[in-house]
């Protein structure tokens, strides 16, 4: 599989590397890794996220002011980094498949494999890893940069080496990339050690206004535009505030809902033990992994939305009830 891709890839001639509406780590460094590596590789390569304002917090990877929010005049191949489905791009599949070949990297359990090649590992500690072990397999060299930003794309999925997508190879990987000039002790810093105060005022307004359901078990956050108004905090400031709430001892479940400029609803979900948000999620429409998943919404009131979640919540603590 790994072969069959890199194949094609040396084939092509004008290479679209896509990473997913509102970037996180793990679709950056996926994309800014290939980026590099394909350069020097002898392709054209090319950039593209249809995010307006890319999250100024990812501004330290490497290649990230090369990101457009534009396509080129011409391709023959786009590669689609961490995407569960196609939509996640903000293009249309259609459009781009009568274009180009469709590589799809990605390590989540409802991906949709829409790709020509679709290289889906899961589970999986990350898109990134997935990479490397495409790089690795294929003999390519890495460089600092692309070591870089393979590392940020894992320690950052995985909540720095905390979800139960890891396993004993990924250690030995991440010291890989160590070795090829990952330096941890700086991405550490720039990841961790860079709150803006706006963020931290959210992270106030979060610890005071969540409310804890079902004897403690869930845990629901409502965020308006007001509120972010209020703090001064961007949409990007509300990625990390979910976790703070699952990380309640008593929490099975967080759920974050986040209102939209649009008057539409972003919902996040995080469980802790027993139950699969990505079920949940794809009921709605979204989807994701078994303890993070998500879906959009802009049929239905907040209030009405967070009934449904908890029904689902409900509804899944019984099946696991009767599996136990
Ligand atoms: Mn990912």
């Amino acid at each position: 599989m790994f072969k069959t891709a890199w194949q094609a890839i040396k084939e092509a001639k004008d290479i679209v590397l896509v990473s997913h509406i509102i970037p996180d780590c793990d679709t950056l460094g996926c994309s800014l890794a290939l980026y590099g590596i394909l350069q020097k590789e002898g392709k054209n390569v090319f950039l593209f996220n249809a995010t307006e304002n890319l999250p100024k917090k990812l501004r330290f990877m490497p290649y990230f002011n090369e990101i457009h929010s534009y396509l080129p005049s011409k391709f023959d191949m786009v590669i689609v980094c961490d995407c569960a489905n196609f939509d996640r791009t903000g293009l249309n599949i259609e459009v781009i498949k009568k274009r180009a070949f469709v590589i799809n990297i990605d390590h989540h359990l409802t991906n949709s494999n829409f790709g020509d090649i679709n290289l889906v590992v899961s589970p999986n500690s990350s898109a990134s890893m997935v990479v490397y072990e495409m790089l690795k397999q294929n003999n390519i060299k890495f460089t600092p940069e692309a070591a870089s930003c393979l590392y940020i794309g894992t320690i950052d999925d995985t909540g720095f080496f905390a979800y139960g997508t890891m396993n004993a190879s990924t250690f030995f990987d991440m010291g890989e990339l160590v070795n090829f000039g990952a330096d941890p002790v700086l991405i550490s810093k720039q990841l961790k050690q860079s709150v803006p105060l706006a963020r931290f005022r959210l992270r106030e307004y979060a610890a005071k206004s969540f409310d804890l359901l079902r004897n403690g078990m869930v845990g629901l956050l409502f965020i308006w535009q007001e509120d972010l108004k209020r703090t001064g905090a961007k949409r990007e400031d509300t990625e990390d505030i979910i976790n703070l709430i699952r990380d309640i001892v008593s929490v099975e479940m967080a759920v974050m809902i986040l209102e939209e400029e649009d008057g539409s609803f972003k919902i996040s979900l995080r469980s802790k033990n027993y139950l699969d948000v990505s079920k949940i999620a794809l009921k709605f429409g979204g989807g994701g992994h078994f303890g993070a998943a998500g879906f959009e919404s802009s049929m239905m009131h907040a209030e009405d939305i967070a009934k449904m979640i908890l029904n689902e919540f409900d509804k899944g603590m019984k099946e696991y009830g009767t599996k136990k």
